[in-house]
């Protein structure tokens, strides 16, 4: 009898998704897309566009499909390449929803009860809420495991799911004796723009449902509108300090150091040596001009593949199709594991 492997021994993928559920931000690209980009040339990746967890809240049927090309345009102008990465739409891999129910059998109530995302999104509301909403961890594990993706890019938001999606592979291979079946992701959160927070609110973080446009940067904004967001966010009345303690005390400031150090590629250290003792009059330009030189050329080439919907349709449905290929095996090994009827 062969022996089976106490920890996962296959080989490493990367797997993330965007949900189509709004324009994309500045937290979106740093938190995800740019290190999607960062990986693909070393790692076998997958990036999905997570339409059934959009549906978790009510999207419009008439402009779904259009959202979903629209972060697909917001990928491939952020540097994903088709050529090294897969990029698909969620809904056409049935594994996804497949695998979420059986993993709606393993999860526990209690687990799901502690995921703060829910509590914060349903508010005092929680009783109107969707099901799929409250779900939604779950289904996220699904995602990741129907492809045994072994390492997942994210913002620091996701990470309570991330250790969901690990205890649930680690009680599926536990409960059905099967070790090492399914790897326990890892998350990829750390470096500077995993938590970028609301340009209003420094205790917030950067939303596409935050009702304010002025709270975030759109990739699809124009360099007028970055400067005009940039000038209006909420400051205090001091000059850029000299030293992380103080800058860790005052939210709104430490934000926008952050996004600088994200998107120049500096140290945050190093933000506050060229700046520390200035105020945000010099500041606030700088990290305009900064953003608009980041940011406008994904702008620009999204709206080129926003009016290439057959590129797009052609790039989705060949990536549909691998998607397809890796996650159907992995699924019907499940169904195998758990024990269904098959002739
Ligand atoms: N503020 C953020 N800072 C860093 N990373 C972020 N992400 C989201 N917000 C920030 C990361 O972006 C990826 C895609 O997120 P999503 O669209 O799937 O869902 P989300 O986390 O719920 O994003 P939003 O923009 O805040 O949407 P709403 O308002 O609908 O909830 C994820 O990797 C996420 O961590």
């Amino acid at each position: 009898m062969s022996e089976k492997p106490e920890i996962y021994s296959g080989p490493e993928r990367v797997f993330s998704g965007v949900q189509p559920s709004g324009a994309l931000h500045l937290g979106n690209y740093l938190g995800a897309l740019k290190k999607f980009v960062s990986l693909q040339d070393e790692h076998d990746c997958v990036f999905c566009i997570v339409d059934l967890h959009a549906i978790t809240v009510w999207q419009d049927p008439a402009d779904l499909a259009r959202q979903t090309r629209h972060i697909a345009a917001a990928y491939l102008a952020a540097g994903v390449d088709p050529k090294k990465a897969i990029i698909y739409p969620q809904s056409r891999i049935k594994a996804h929803t497949e695998l979420a129910w059986y993993f709606n059998c393993v999860a526990r109530m209690g687990w799901l009860n502690r995921m703060t995302q829910f509590k914060d999104k349903a508010g005092k509301n929680s009783e109107k809420m969707s099901i799929g909403l409250y779900d939604y961890p779950v289904l996220q594990a699904a995602d990741i495991l129907a492809f045994k993706g072994t390492h997942v890019p994210v913002g620091e938001d996701q990470k309570q799911h991330l250790e969901l999606s690990r205890d649930i592979a680690a009680k599926f291979n536990n409960d059905f004796n099967a070790p090492g079946f399914f790897p326990l992701p890892e998350p990829l959160i750390k470096g500077p723009g995993a938590r970028i927070m609301s340009l209003r609110d420094g205790t917030s973080k950067m939303s596409k449902s935050d009702p304010s446009d002025n709270s975030r940067i759109n990739l699809t904004d124009d360099a007028d509108q970055i400067a005009k967001k940039i000038r209006k966010a909420k400051t205090d009345a001091g000059v850029i300090p000299d030293n992380a303690e103080e800058l860790a005390e005052r939210p709104e400031v430490s934000n926008l150091v952050g996004i600088y150090a994200a998107l120049s590629g500096q140290s945050e250290a190093d933000v506050l040596k060229e700046y520390a003792g200035q105020g945000f009059g010099a500041f606030k330009p700088a990290l305009a001009d900064l953003t608009v030189a980041k940011i406008a050329p994904i702008t620009n080439l999204m709206k080129r593949y926003i009016s290439a919907d057959d590129e797009i349709d052609a790039i989705l449905a060949r990536g549909a199709d691998a998607a397809e290929e890796i996650a159907t095996p992995i699924v019907s090994d499940v169904r195998d594991i758990i024990g269904f009827w098959k002739v």
